[in-house]
């Protein structure tokens, strides 16, 4: 029997209204899916994050199988099995003789370029869809950023909010009178505050199959494999979801910029990762959040705060990489070529900010924004590390990770490295900010209240350097205006001691 087209579906695409779904006939169409090495390699991904796409994908598979699809699945350890995509899409084409292939656009550019091309490789139609999972589509991002001297997530957000009337009031105005409600959302975390315990979904026989394999043929890439606490199935991702809604989100605004050392995790959502695979629509996510508010309970500042994380920043996010691809990971605006420090790889450093960071994040594959962008983005921005390796890191080691949100949170908002397309500003900061957001300084072999001498913590001297070496190119920001007027205020002795500790820090990087 022929068949009518086969569909290929990618391990970030697990919604089972994609749009290379949403016409299948179980009586004419097939599905593929595949577990390859290519995509499991181009860099070397936490075991924790393979193992979350691969089980989340062979539950999907049999999600599909018991809506009576036939689905191809290709397992990592097939002996057939080509190593890419394109040669199982190639392989299975030929072996069920599928007159045409229909997918949905790949979210990365990498994927996307290569696949259209594939209809002239095969020599077959191949129908390439829009991913409309996205609240803004690339075409629409392009159309609103026509003609902007500078795009800034703020009014996109604005726009977002009117377009989808998200958090609005009877007359269609914001909700409290006000877009944005950050100034309430930077508090320390009292003492004795409880943080909800977060349960696990319990492992079944699919996942711990596949928590083997990845043990097995993946025993180099860097990160535990366990514990693996992540859901896999749409049924879980929405348990989290609800988990979330009911015992985290009330403190989420208040606390959003705090950082733990106990607590890890805090009153983030850990979603993103349930976003991004198609586990959970963002829509979902965000009217979950509104509804919560408008039935009072939890406070304005909470579900505004969170909304505009998926609703402004991933969707600005997402907008602004294919608006700037191919090329936007090549620009080094800041010229920085130091190589990452091995500790990146291993959490061992002094530095007690970075080794909690660095270290939560090789043992839970997860760190949250302020630990991504303030603690491990700061330090690799003032310490001048080459974007590309810092662009590789963060692909690698976050269970959320692919380039298409990736790489402008990290080359544009963490390393200014695009020269602020994606900022106002570079979020640079001193050992200060890090004091105030978190209790690392306490435990740390580091002095945060020095700037100089051997005990000096170094986000200290490396934050007057970063401004003094950057002159030339920052000076004229006006948001820099404060910090090069406190420079220029400092005796030449001052500035040369403090260029003094920050280059020794340099030179021993790897030791600090
Ligand atoms: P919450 O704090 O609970 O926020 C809710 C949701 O908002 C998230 O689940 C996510 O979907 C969305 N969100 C929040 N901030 C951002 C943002 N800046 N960009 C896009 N979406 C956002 N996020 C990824 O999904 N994948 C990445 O590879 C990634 N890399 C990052 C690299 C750097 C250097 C930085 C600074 C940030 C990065 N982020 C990335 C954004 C953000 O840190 C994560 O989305 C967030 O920490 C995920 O945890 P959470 O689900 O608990 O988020
Ligand atoms: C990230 C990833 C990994 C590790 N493995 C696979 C895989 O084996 N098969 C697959 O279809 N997708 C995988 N992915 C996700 C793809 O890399 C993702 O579709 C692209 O990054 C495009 O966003
Ligand atoms: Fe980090 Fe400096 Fe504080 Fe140590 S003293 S934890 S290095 S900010």
């Amino acid at each position: 029997m022929t068949i009518a087209s086969l569909r290929l579906v990618l391990g970030d695409q697990l919604s089972p209204a994609l749009s290379s779904l949403r016409d299948a006939d179980p009586a004419h169409d097939q599905i593929l899916m595949a577990e390859v090495m290519q995509e499991a390699s181009y860099v070397p991904h936490h075991p924790q994050k393979i193992a979350f796409i691969f089980a989340a994908m062979r539950h999907f598979a049999e999600d599909l199988r018991s809506r009576g699809f036939t689905v191809h699945y290709t397992r990592l350890d097939d002996p057939a099995n080509s190593g890419s995509l394109f040669g199982e899409a190639q392989r299975f084409v030929t072996l069920l003789q599928a007159p045409r292939l229909v997918l949905t656009e790949p979210a990365e550019w990498r994927l996307d370029h290569a696949m259209r091309r594939w209809g002239d490789e095969i020599n077959l139609p191949v129908e390439v869809r829009q991913d409309d999972r996205f609240l803004c589509s690339r075409a629409a991002f392009a159309r609103w950023a026509e003609g902007k001297r500078q795009l800034r997530m703020e009014f996109f957000y604005r726009a977002m909010r009117r377009r989808h009337q998200v958090l609005l009031d009877a007359a269609g105005e914001p909700e409290g009178g006000q877009w944005n409600f950050d100034a309430e959302n930077r508090k320390a975390l009292p003492k004795g505050l409880v943080i909800p315990e977060r349960p696990a979904p319990d492992l079944d026989a699919i996942t711990r199959n596949v928590l083997d394999l990845v043990r097995t043929r993946f025993p180099h890439h860097y990160g535990q494999l366990e514990p693996f606490r992540w859901a896999v199935t749409r049924a879980e991702a929405e348990a989290a979801l609800d988990w979330f809604i009911a015992h985290a989100l009330p403190d989420f605004g208040d606390y959003q910029d705090a950082m733990a050392t106990e607590e890890p995790l805090l009153f983030h959502s850990v979603l993103s990762p349930y976003i991004n695979v198609g586990l959970l629509d963002p829509l979902q996510v965000i009217r979950a959040a509104e509804t919560a508010y408008r039935q009072g309970r939890v406070k304005l500042n909470a579900a505004e705060g969170f909304i505009r994380q998926i609703l402004g920043w991933r969707e600005y996010v997402h907008g602004l990489y294919w608006l700037e691809m191919p090329g936007y990971g090549e620009s080094n605006a800041l010229d920085a070529e130091r190589p990452l420090p091995e500790f990146f790889w291993t959490g061992e450093t002094g530095m007690n900010c970075l080794r909690h960071a660095i270290g939560d994040t090789l043992r839970q594959a997860y760190a949250h924004h302020i630990q991504r962008l303030m603690v491990i983005g700061n330090f690799a921005l003032l310490a001048e590390l080459a974007p590309k390796q810092v662009q590789a890191w963060y692909l690698a080691v976050y269970a959320d990770a692919f380039e298409w949100v990736e790489l402008p949170n990290t080359h544009g908002m963490a390393l200014f490295a695009d020269g602020g397309r994606m900022a106002s500003k570079p979020y640079a900061s001193s050992g200060k900010y890090i004091q105030r957001q978190s209790d690392y300084c306490r435990g740390c072999t580091y002095d945060v209240a020095q700037s100089t001498g051997p005990r000096a913590c170094p986000f200290n001297a490396l934050y007057w350097d970063f401004l003094a070496r950057n002159q030339g190119k920052l000076a004229g920001n006006p948001r820099l205006a404060m910090p090069y007027r406190n420079w220029a205020r400092f005796s030449a002795e001052r500035q040369a001691d403090l260029r003094a500790r920050a280059a020794q820090c340099l030179n021993k990087i790897d030791r600090l």
